[in-house]
């Protein structure tokens, strides 16, 4: 019986890796990416991923062979007891230590880029997160957010095919997060703050826009669509959200 549970703790690194090479070609994998930025993070998480996936099946696997070899029926003398090791305990807190440290170092240029080399502009658009949807509100004519021409419009976020984005990001209520999973985008909105957050966009299609945070019972209708267009069509959608505002005033 021991050795049964043995194989059965056997199964848990083959599944957890026979999954993660099956997702991808069941669509259940990372979805196609549409931004500059996105190749970094990528990387960076495929990175990661190897790493601690190698640490989880070799501890694993230590695992059974302690529970093979071990096994009470073939080992009857009693158990020793060791009361822990300086040496081994130095080791194992130095090698995460400097693992972390390692992967602090080697993410910074991406972080730099996505969170801190902000782009020189006006933002292109503010998304106001609130229970449960997104209100965006981009500048009119006079090309300045916060005016009187303002063009409104909720959970259709229209944006301008490969070229410099900045949105600034708002709550109305409770913590939110603006999640672009095909631009590789999550941020926290956080009321009382704006938030700069900026990317370019490189293909045309229609993606989702989604908040990542349980911000309260209707936290899982909290979806808006996200269209990149060329500029020409994004100019125009812009026009025809302004004339139907106009409409209505
Ligand atoms: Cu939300």
């Amino acid at each position: 019986m021991a050795r049964f549970w043995s194989l059965l703790f056997l199964l848990v690194p083959i599944m957890g890796v026979g999954i993660f090479l099956w997702a991808p070609t069941a669509g259940l994998y990372l979805p196609r990416d549409v931004s500059t930025h996105g190749h970094a993070i990528d990387g960076l998480f495929t990175f990661i991923l190897v790493l601690t996936g190698v640490v989880f099946v070799m501890t694993e696997l230590v695992l059974v062979v302690f529970l093979w070899r071990y096994d009470h029926r073939t080992n009857q003398e009693p158990v020793k007891f060791v009361h822990g090791s300086h040496n081994l305990e130095v080791v194992w807190t130095i090698v995460p230590a400097a693992t972390l440290l390692f992967i602090a170092i080697y993410q910074m240029n991406t972080w730099a880029d996505i969170k801190i080399n902000r782009p020189d502009m006006p933002p292109t658009v503010r998304v106001t997160a609130r229970q449960f949807e997104w209100r965006l509100r981009y500048p009119g004519k006079d090309g300045v957010l916060g005016t009187q021409d303002d063009i409104f419009a909720v959970n259709d976020l229209h944006l301008p095919l490969n070229e410099e984005i900045l949105v600034h990001l708002e709550s109305a209520d409770v913590l939110h997060s603006f999640f672009l999973p095909n631009l590789r985008i999550k941020q926290d909105a956080i009321p009382g703050s704006t938030i700069p957050v900026w990317f370019r966009a490189t293909e045309p299609g229609t993606y989702d826009l989604v908040c990542a945070e349980l911000c309260g019972w209707g936290h899982y209708k909290m979806k808006g669509r996200l269209t990149i267009e060329p500029r020409k069509k994004f100019e125009s959608w812009l026009e025809q959200k302004r004339q139907e505002q106009e409409a209505v005033q």
